[in-house]
Order: structure tokens, then sequence, then C-alpha cells
């Protein structure tokens, strides 16, 4: 049976409901390694290095926190990499329907490519509305994204915001 297990994503940013899904995933398995994607289709707001960094501040000091490690999966296959690092399991979060549409192939092709299983957490219903996009076009109105995003990450969304106005 497997110990190890990877929470993957964008992160970009980093949101409260991507932490909870991580926490929970950490009561789960002995170790869970989150793998931060490049993700080269979508444009990012912050790099590969600042979204890793972003990620361990805010699991840090966290029930649980002693069995996360987080690091840059890179441009490399999910699947392959899971494998590799013996963690034969992928935790996602669902927030609903449109969710699961999206990652039912993903997780099938995953299992396809390396035999990688996935294991779906229902989402905590505070978060329904919390995804990386949504507050990055709140921030970026001059919305308040307090309680969606860790307190480092407003700051650092506020400031990026800030360097690309026109
Ligand atoms: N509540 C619950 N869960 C949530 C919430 C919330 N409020 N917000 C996000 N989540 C979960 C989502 O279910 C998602 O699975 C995960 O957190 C990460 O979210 P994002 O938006 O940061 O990440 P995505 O959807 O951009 O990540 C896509 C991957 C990086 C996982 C995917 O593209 C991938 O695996 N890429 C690596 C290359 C690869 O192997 N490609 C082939 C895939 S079959």
């Amino acid at each position: 049976a497997a110990r190890r297990c990877v929470c993957p994503g964008s992160f970009d940013p980093v949101t409260v409901g991507h932490v909870d899904v991580i926490l929970r995933a950490a009561r789960l398995f002995e170790e869970v390694v989150v793998a931060v994607a490049a993700n080269p289709a979508k444009r990012s707001l912050f790099t590969l290095d600042e979204r890793v960094a972003m990620v361990r501040e805010a699991i840090a000091g966290r029930p649980g926190a002693e069995r996360v490690v987080v690091d840059a999966l890179g441009d490399g296959l999910l699947a392959e990499h899971s494998r590799a690092i013996g963690a034969p399991v992928v935790v996602k979060g669902l927030r609903g329907g449109t969710d699961f549409a999206y990652e039912l192939p993903m997780a099938l092709m995953n299992r396809h490519l390396a035999d990688v299983e996935t294991v779906f957490l229902a989402g905590d219903p505070r978060f329904e509305h919390v995804s990386s996009s949504l507050v990055k076009e709140v921030a970026g109105h001059g919305g308040d994204v307090r309680g969606l995003v860790p307190p480092q990450v407003e700051t650092a969304l506020r400031e990026r915001l800030e360097q690309q106005r026109p």
C-alpha cells in the first residue's frame, strides 16, 4: 500500500482551498509531496520558484506540515514523476461538477500512463468559490482577497499586480 501521495497543481498562487486539500492529504498519508507544475500552456503570474516558496510558507507551522514536502514538477509528466518518487497516488480536491469533468480524464490518463491512482477529496464547501484564477481576477480589479489566500500571498499579489499596471 502507498504511504506517499502527490498533490499536484499550478498554485498560481496557492489559495486556502489548496492548503485545505494538502493538509487533509497529510492526515491520510505518511508523506505528501506537493508538485508545483510549470504549466507552460497557462501564462503564470508567479514564477515556478515563487509558487514553490509560497506553498512552503502557506503550509509552515500548520498541523501535519512536517509530513509535507514541496517541490517543482517542472515540465515533466506527473504520472512518471509520481511513480519515480514512489508516490503512486495523486490526491486532488473537487469543487463540484465542473472540476470533475476536468479531472476525470486526467485521472484516467495518469492511470493509463503509469498505473497512478487518483483519490478525490470533497472540497470544503467554505472554499467552493475559491480558485487561483478568480483570486487573480478579483485582486486585479482591486478587490479584497483576504481569507481567500494566505496573508503572504495577499501581499505578493498586490505587489505583482502593481508592477504590471500600465
Ligand atoms: N477546493 C478544493 N480543491 C481545490 C480548490 C478548492 N477551493 N482549489 C483548487 N483545488 C484543487 C483542484 O482540484 C486541483 O486539482 C488542485 O487543487 C490544483 O489546482 P490548480 O488550479 O493549482 O492546478 P491545475 O488544475 O492548474 O493543475 C493541473 C495539473 C498541474 C495537475 C496538470 O496540468 C498536470 O498534471 N500537469 C503536469 C503535466 C502532465 O502530467 N500532464 C498530463 C496530465 S494527464
